[in-house]
């Protein structure tokens, strides 16, 4: 009679060839793979917001020491979520195919995989800054579906022989590749169901906006000179930069979404949406940037924004004498704050709803968002805005200043040559370099080019439909064959020269002139 080797462990086990090692491998993908699938679906059904996976990915976000966050930026912009992601799942890969092989024998190296995920999940869950009791269920629930599924495959793959001939406690292959068959399907159907529901919440298309009080505005003729190489003066929403520490964007409901008002206040107020939408509105075009933009880089975008004027808000509930600030928090437990100055200046500092004539895309923060003319995002621009709470800046530190950037984040006079790209080869004789310059709220009065050791040469200006947005600017060039290196200065309306001394984005902007290289040829 044939022994059943899986069954039994002997003194020469590591000699033999591991002949099993795939089945064990797939049994630890699956478990894993079953226990985020199932994760994500139950998530998608008791507590949208709880999916054990990105929870991990957003605790992630939230431990990433400040020098790599910005790292991270620097080298995949828009896409650092993308990157941490696939990262993630390379990560959770690799050990899982690890705790396969390890799992000879013995189920437990991959019961620890397993129970250590779900434990490192509920960890991220319960420090995350919108934890609710209920966020405990779609981790909970994934441990335990883990755990069983390892169990049930690991149990069968072990006891595949490796010979036919083999006795009783064997298991046909067959068995083995209908079961885990079966797992995969349950763990991608899980999945799939629970991200569909998750993304299918009532969204900006289930939203009318009202017009905007002046009719639709035409994006003024002359703002920019697309045709020698500068950005259209108006942003397609498609190409906004986005930048936000939310790893899943929060789906809102305009049914659900309301707007707490407190704090120093004389009376509490909370809005809803309804609410929001029939107060008095005002479209304005704002260009909005953040404080990470590298000299020559590309996270500045203008909007033209549909709101309600912050102003209007803080006085139904009525500001306080002594109140300096408002720290207002995104849905997904982000905040910032931001001076009351220029929240009640007369500026368009708004309540956004709309962007370019239709209800904010869920990534710039549907349903309302802050947008404040003139300063940095990181200081105004809540997305995904649910509470504003007026207070004083001794009382409050913004979740960015914790981190060690400026507590006050007004944008600083800045320029940018879009043509020629550095290392780029020009023409020798004529060429036209062309731009953008910004200064939000205060305006650009004159940009300038240098041409290697060479004068400051005034740049033609495009149109300037308002101070809040970005200027473009363009000047013909000739240069003689060879290499070149153009700088750019803008000067803004206060009459402040853009200063040339160079320093980093952190803490509150970085300063520069712009240069490329070119080769005229
Ligand atoms: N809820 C939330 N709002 C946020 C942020 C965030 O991380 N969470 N980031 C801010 C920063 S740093 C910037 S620069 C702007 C970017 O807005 P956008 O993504 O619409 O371009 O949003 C701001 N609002
Ligand atoms: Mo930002």
């Amino acid at each position: 009679m044939a022994i059943p080797t899986a069954d039994r462990p002997t003194a020469s086990d590591e000699a033999v060839p591991d002949r099993g090692r795939g089945r064990r491998v797939a049994a630890a993908v699956l478990a894993v793979g079953a226990s985020i699938g199932v994760g994500e679906l139950v998530a998608a059904l008791v507590s949208p917001a709880a999916s054990p996976f990105l929870a991990v990915g957003q605790g992630a976000i939230r431990l990433t020491p400040e020098w790599l966050k910005e790292t991270a930026i620097a080298w995949f912009g828009t896409y650092d979520k993308v990157a941490l992601l696939v990262g993630m799942v390379a990560v959770i890969v690799a050990i899982t195919v690890l705790a396969g092989l390890l799992s000879r024998r013995d189920e437990r190296p991959g019961l620890v995989l397993v129970v250590a995920m779900g434990l490192l999940a509920l960890i991220a869950t319960v420090t995350a800054p919108t934890f609710a009791p209920f966020d405990l269920v779609p981790p909970g629930v994934a441990v335990l579906v883990g755990i069983g599924v390892w169990r049930l495959l690991h149990g069968l793959a072990v006891r595949v022989p490796a010979a036919p001939d083999a006795g009783a406690g064997a298991v046909s292959r067959k068995r083995f590749l209908t079961t885990a068959g079966l797992t995969a399907v349950g763990a991608l159907a899980a999945g799939t169901v629970g991200r569909v529901v998750t993304a299918g919440a009532a969204g900006p298309a289930s939203v009318t906006l009202p017009p905007a009080p002046a009719g639709p505005a035409p994006v003024p003729a002359g703002a920019d000179f697309v045709a020698d190489g500068t950005p259209s003066w108006l942003t397609a929403p498609a190409d906004f930069y986005r930048i936000d520490t939310a790893l899943s964007v929060p789906r809102l409901s305009t049914a659900d979404w309301s707007l707490r008002v407190h704090g120093l206040v004389d009376r509490e107020v909370t809005l809803t949406f309804d609410q929001l939408r029939s107060m008095r509105l005002i479209e304005a075009p704002v260009t909005l940037t953040c404080v990470s933009n590298e000299v020559g880089g590309s996270l500045i975008s203008n909007g033209r924004w549909l709101g309600v004027p912050v102003r209007d808000v803080l006085a139904l509930a009525g500001v306080r004498p002594g109140a300096e600030q408002i720290a207002s928090t995104s849905a997904d437990g982000w905040n910032c704050n931001t001076p009351l100055g220029p929240l009640t200046d007369g500026r368009n500092a708004m309540l956004a709803i709309g962007l370019d004539d239709a209800p904010l895309p869920v990534e710039h923060g549907f349903p309302v968002r802050m947008v404040v003319p003139g300063l940095y995002g990181y200081v105004s621009a809540t997305k995904w805005i649910t509470d504003i709470e007026v207070t004083t800046f001794a009382a409050f530190t913004s979740y960015w200043e914790q981190r060690g950037w400026g507590k006050f984040g007004p944008v600083k006079t800045s320029s940018r040559i879009d043509v020629p790209r550095d290392a780029a080869t020009v023409p020798a004789g004529r060429t036209v370099a062309a731009g953008v310059a910004w200064a939000q709220h205060t305006g650009i009065a004159a940009v300038e080019v240098a041409v290697d050791d060479g004068p400051w040469q005034p740049a033609e200006l495009a149109v300037e439909p308002s101070v809040d947005s970005w200027r473009m600017w363009r000047l013909p060039l000739t240069l003689a064959p060879g290499p070149h290196q153009l700088r750019v200065r803008a000067t803004d309306r206060s009459g402040a020269v853009q200063t040339g001394a160079e320093a980093l984005s952190i803490p509150d902007g970085a300063t520069g002139w712009h240069t490329v290289a070119v080769t005229a040829v």
